[in-house]
């Protein structure tokens, strides 16, 4: 099946048989949970629906599908499909080496909660360059962390050549796609172990549900992360799960208008005086649009610029924006616009922000449709 057949299709097979109602559309369980007819086992193959729920069964079929994956796992949020994933790869005092661009709540998730709680220990490290990640890795390392796109600098590292050097050592990697979503970029196929996305962004894409995803192709993994998943509890409603999957099959159309909007932003936003910097990596100025061309299908929605004058007047410039709402977020069919430094990634020491490149001086733009 094509991307987009699959985006319709995968997990909604109408059921024609006896007793089937034969509804094209997957309909919202929304019971919590079960009946049986005798003890020993669920009658209908449903106990609990934190364990399991027929909504969120047939998203996550879709949502392995889109990503060319084995499985799927559908979360309350981004952050809990990274702390299922965490939790299920991570002992006490083990590494981790992570991007040093991520989400700001990815990084205090990991710096507050992992680091500080279990004494886990985290290297940020530039990924533009795998020398930089493969010289970071140690005996204990557990897994590579990556973004790419990231956010908010669009940053790319290569997937392909982490993957190689950390498979080398038998360490996985795990790509956040959540920027270029499933559309524009498949990291499984080239050489990721797992995906994870926030489907609050683009998977959804009408910023009506705040969701996470992680598709994978290992099976014992999956099953450990599903136990976790159902031990820890952070599972996508059903309701959500019904909006997840019916944003997915617009999926490929959104993306494309995504891509061309941002296209034409960010060159305006490159010929304009008043700015000094643009990160898009569909402008051939981005340092690694080859590696964007060679590992993406296409550049996707985001795009973030810096604005001469600091922060008054990156300040000054978003209070007086009319159509684009100044919020956080992003990948909606609406215009999204924020200060990453006192919005997104605030919770990141204003020092190891600025070693990263976040200045008070950058705005980031989610282009909508
Ligand atoms: O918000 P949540 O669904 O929990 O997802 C977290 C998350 C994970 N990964 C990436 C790359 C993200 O951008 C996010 C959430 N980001 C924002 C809310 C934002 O405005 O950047």
């Amino acid at each position: 099946m094509k991307f987009e057949t699959a985006a319709v299709h995968a997990g909604e097979e109408p059921v024609l048989s006896e007793g089937g109602s034969g509804d094209v559309v997957i309909p919202i369980h929304l019971a919590s949970t079960f009946a049986r007819r005798d003890v020993a086992k669920p009658t209908g193959g449903y106990e609990y629906s934190r364990s399991g729920n027929p909504t969120r069964d047939a998203l996550e079929t879709k949502l392995a599908a889109i990503e060319g994956a084995k499985f799927g796992l559908a979360f309350s949020s981004g952050l809990a499909a990274e702390t299922t994933v965490a939790l299920t790869l991570l002992k006490k005092d083990d590494h981790v080496v992570a991007f040093d661009d991520l989400y700001g709540g990815t990084r205090r998730l990991f710096n507050h909660v992992f680091q500080e709680n279990f004494g886990i220990k985290f290297s940020y490290v530039d990924a533009r360059e795998t020398e930089n990640v493969a010289s970071a890795l140690r005996r204990n390392t557990r897994f590579v962390w990556l973004e790419t796109p990231t956010n908010p600098l669009i940053r790319l590292c290569d997937i392909r050549g982490i993957a190689k050097v950390a498979h080398e050592k038998g360490i996985p990697v795990i790509v956040d796609n959540t920027f270029a979503s499933p559309y524009f970029q498949h990291p499984l196929a080239l050489g990721a172990d797992i995906v994870v996305h926030s489907t609050t962004k683009y998977i959804n894409g009408h910023s009506d549900s705040v969701g996470g995803a992680v598709m994978l192709s290992d099976e014992a993994l999956h099953q450990r992360i599903r136990y976790n998943q159902n031990a820890a509890g952070a599972i996508l409603s059903p309701f959500d799960s019904f909006l997840v999957a019916r944003g997915i099959k617009t999926l490929a159309l959104r993306m494309e208008r995504h891509q061309k909007n941002a296209l034409t932003l960010a060159k305006y936003l490159e010929g304009h005086e008043k700015v000094s910097a643009v990160h898009y990596p569909g402008l051939r100025s981005h340092p690694q649009y080859a590696l964007a061309k060679k590992q993406m299908d296409g550049f996707s929605g985001m795009i973030s610029f810096e604005i001469k004058g600091g922060k008054p007047a990156a300040l000054k410039f978003l209070r007086a924006l009319r159509l684009f709402s100044l919020a956080e977020s992003l990948g909606g069919v609406e215009s999204l616009i924020e200060h990453p430094a006192t919005m997104t990634h605030a919770s990141v020491p204003k020092k190891e922000r600025e070693k990263v490149g976040v200045k008070d001086s950058l705005i980031r733009v989610s282009a909508g449709i």
